[in-house]
């Protein structure tokens, strides 16, 4: 005799937790989504996710925009290098043996660059100065804090930047 055990609620198709939420970014900021369906559906193996813009398929590796996308497959989405042409609406997919289910679609929306400003609040001020001098002289992954034209390097172009804008907003 053998016994076996009924899995009725954990045999559905997914469902998500909490809704994607909107997001604004800079050009050559990063943007990520991360996805959030509920627990307890994984039961006959990974979750599957697939991002969507606009409804059509992200893929990973430097996309027609400029951007980079990467996890366009997994849970957690993430653009690099963010352009105007990034902006849309973002979804997943995601699913199990039983079926998948689509998100809600949450805005990307992309601002210009704003020159000068390190921290991306807005403002060009001390406080860009000081990522920038906190960080001059070193080599760092592009458009990393204090970086602001993306070579890598933080140095006089970069402090620059800032002193030209300085006192700006935008
Ligand atoms: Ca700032
Ligand atoms: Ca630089």
């Amino acid at each position: 005799m053998s016994t076996y055990w009924g899995r009725y609620t954990l045999t559905g198709i997914p469902t998500i937790a909490r809704p994607l939420a909107s997001q604004t970014r800079r050009t050559q900021q990063t943007a990520t989504f991360t996805a959030s369906p509920s627990s307890g559906y994984d039961s006959d193996g990974p979750l599957t996710f697939q991002w969507q813009r606009n409804g059509a398929t992200l893929v990973n590796g430097p996309s027609p925009t400029g951007s980079v996308i990467s996890g366009a497959s997994t849970s957690t989405l993430t653009i690099e290098h963010l352009a105007l042409a990034d902006a849309g609406q973002i979804s997943y997919n995601v699913a199990n043996s039983c079926g998948g289910i689509t998100s809600n679609s949450a805005a990307l929306s992309i601002l210009p660059s704003c020159p000068g400003d390190a921290n991306a609040d807005g403002i060009v001020d001390f406080l860009d100065l000081n990522l920038v001098l906190g960080a001059y002289g070193s080599s760092v992954a592009p458009f990393a804090p204090g970086d602001l034209n993306g070579d890598g390097q933080v140095d006089f172009t970069d402090l620059n930047l800032v002193l030209a804008n300085f006192g700006g907003s935008c």
